[in-house]
């Protein structure tokens, strides 16, 4: 057994008794050296766990499979136990404390029997930063403490930081038997902890990711005042090279990584914009004493999405993942480098599938649908440090100030391309109303809605009414609230295409609402809020179809009013709890809607 190498009393004796419970072989400190990373990689490798890839042409990276019932995170099994159910509400699972502890105990017990228990200490934020937050995460699996060294702040560091700052959320994994029916997702927030088991996928054990900061964080930032978000951060440096700062909120698979990175398009590349990436997946973002809003991203890594990821998409990651990144669940081509569905390269002749299975082109399953080479979900696991467009205030303690939030969904029909919010209690409305469609590739279930408020509904740790509650009171708390939009990339023509181009175009939609943000252009008013004049989103080098743009910003009064129905019956859910404000707002959309 490795010597323990804190001083922080309570962690120790946590770490103790977690492991008379698991009862490991043994325990190791995780140091975040580049030797003991290597050791582990070794071991990792010796095991199984890890394929090395082709050192040459990917140095550094490695592939993973996950158990094939073990690919995305599972809501149905992930919990929130607070004393009482009403602090959860209905946007989550609940289970009563005693009882989720007493159940999962029963599987946690000698869990980890034949196998080592890793101690990681992470920082979500710069360590030492007021703002960030410290978490223990303990883990039998070489995979999760990996993806932890890239995804936090982790090791010695964050040790010594305990000593000073002696809080830390204990966070419990162990993968157990991968058994679906013995996989529990539990979050405490009132006693600061996660117990997480029987999985060994991302969302699921990388604890410090949604579960510390989402779930927990939300909870945290309600009591503390701030928020914390499921938002990209990125900053547009205009030619005077001033930069400024957007937050954007878009649900899982809807863009976020695409659009923290992109590279400018031609046509706006004259005026010199620069994208500088501050983060893809989570903002923390309090007020500062300037009374405006300054945003931390929490992690030092992306866990992006494989498919589709490719030159033309995302050119800045594409050349991040090239090394030093872990590939979970994509296919493994006889030179050992790796391959997804819509990758640069055509598919190649034959090749190792997601599952471990030899794979060819235009192989069909017993349904007789096609067998895809990667897993929909594959995901890559990567340093923010290699990403060309790394803003350099990635580190800084005090992060960046934001001037605008932006809210997106995909929507075939109904939300323009854009459109501004009145006020900042008319902006709460617009993300509490948020939704997406199901993809086209669901037939039948074409068009079919999903509330997402903030895109926050599978992480929100708490009852969403009070977290409504929360963003109408910051807005009162800031001198300078950022302005809030809404975008959609994805609304359609009736022959089913994209009206608009999207990735490096959506630049084009940031300039008009950089540009209202400074009071440089005036804006239409419709009942949902302004819309840009069509002038005043610069198309050069764009060429769209006729009548392209007059549909992209199309507001439709009899649509709306029908959409007003299912956001009464959402508001609904969440009886008396729900803020008074949001009704006030509801009533006011639907009289405007109704004015002719
Ligand atoms: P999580 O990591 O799951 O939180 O998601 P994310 O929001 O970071 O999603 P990501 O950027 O990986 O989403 C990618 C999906 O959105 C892919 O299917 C892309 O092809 C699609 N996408 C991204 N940007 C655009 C766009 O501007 N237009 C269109 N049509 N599709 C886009
Ligand atoms: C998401 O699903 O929104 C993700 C991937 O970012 S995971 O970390 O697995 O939740
Ligand atoms: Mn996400």
């Amino acid at each position: 057994m490795k010597k323990m190498v804190s001083h922080n009393k309570k962690l120790k004796e946590w770490v103790m008794k977690m492991a008379r419970m698991c009862q490991p072989d043994g325990i190791v400190w995780i140091d975040g050296s580049d030797k003991q990373k290597a050791q582990l990689e070794k071991e990792a490798v010796t095991a199984g766990e890890l394929i090395p890839l082709n050192q040459d042409k990917l140095p550094g990276c490695f592939l993973h499979r996950t158990n094939p019932n073990d690919v995305a995170r599972t809501e149905h099994l992930t919990y929130i136990c607070t004393k009482e159910k009403q602090a959860a509400g209905p946007n989550n699972n609940w289970m009563a404390p005693q009882a989720a502890y007493r159940k999962a105990k029963a599987i946690f017990k000698g869990s980890m029997k034949g196998r080592t228990m890793y101690v990681i200490p992470f920082s979500m934020g710069p360590v030492g930063s007021p703002f960030s937050k410290i978490g223990v995460e303990l883990t039998d699996s070489r995979y999760v403490v990996l993806n932890m060294l890239i995804m936090t702040r982790a090791g010695e560091s964050v040790l010594k930081q305990l000593n000073k700052t002696p809080e830390f959320t204990r966070c419990l994994h162990s993968i157990a038997d991968l058994d679906i029916n013995k996989r529990l997702i539990l979050h405490f927030p009132e006693d600061n902890t996660i117990w997480s088991v029987g999985s060994g996928y991302g969302g699921n054990v990388l604890l410090g990711k949604k579960c510390l900061a989402l779930r927990l964080a939300s909870y945290m930032g309600e009591k503390e005042a701030w928020f914390a978000e499921h938002m990209l951060i990125m900053g547009i440096e205009e030619p005077n090279g001033h930069v400024e700062y957007i937050a954007a909120a878009f649900p899982s698979a809807c863009g976020k990584t695409n659009l923290a990175m992109l590279i400018p398009p031609q046509g706006l590349k004259r005026k010199g914009y620069r994208i500088w990436t501050v983060g893809d997946d989570i903002s923390w973002m309090r007020i500062d004493s300037d009374g405006s809003l300054w945003a931390i991203n929490p992690e030092m890594g992306f866990f992006g999405v494989a498919p589709g990821t490719n030159m033309k998409s995302n050119p800045n990651m594409v050349t991040t993942i090239k090394k030093n990144t872990i590939y979970t669940n994509v296919l493994l081509k006889p030179d050992g480098t790796v391959w997804w569905e819509g990758s640069d390269e055509a598919a190649p002749a034959s090749g190792i599938d997601w599952q471990g299975r030899p794979w060819k082109p235009g192989m069909k399953d017993s349904d007789g649908k096609p067998v895809s080479a990667a897993h929909a979900n594959s995901r890559f696991t990567t340093p923010i440090t290699q990403c060309p467009s790394i803003s350099f205030r990635v580190d800084q303690h005090h992060g960046v100030p934001i001037s605008a939030i932006v809210f997106g969904g995909r929507r075939q029909f109904l939300a323009p391309l854009v459109y501004e919010s009145f006020n900042w209690q008319h902006g709460v409305f617009v993300g509490a109303t948020m939704a997406s469609e199901r993809t086209a590739a669901q037939v039948g279930k074409l068009g079919e809605v999903r509330r997402d408020p903030m895109a926050m509904l599978p992480f929100c740790g708490y009852n969403m009414a009070d977290y409504f509650r929360h963003w109408l009171k910051m807005g009162k708390k800031m001198a300078k609230a950022p302005k809030i939009f809404n975008v959609n990339w994805f609304r359609m023509d009736e022959t089913g295409k994209f009206l608009w181009p999207g990735y490096t175009e959506n630049l084009r939609v940031l300039e008009w609402v950089l540009d209202r943000c400074n009071n440089k252009v005036e804006a239409e008013k419709t009942p949902i809020g302004y819309i840009p004049k069509a002038r005043d989103i610069d198309m050069t080098g764009l060429n769209l179809a006729a009548g392209a743009l007059d549909k992209l910003l199309a507001v439709d009064k009899k649509d709306w009013r029908e959409e007003l129905k299912g956001v009464k019956e959402f508001f609904e859910q969440f009886k008396k709890d729900l803020p008074e404000e949001l009704w006030q707002e509801y009533e006011a959309l639907s009289e405007r809607l109704s004015e002719k």
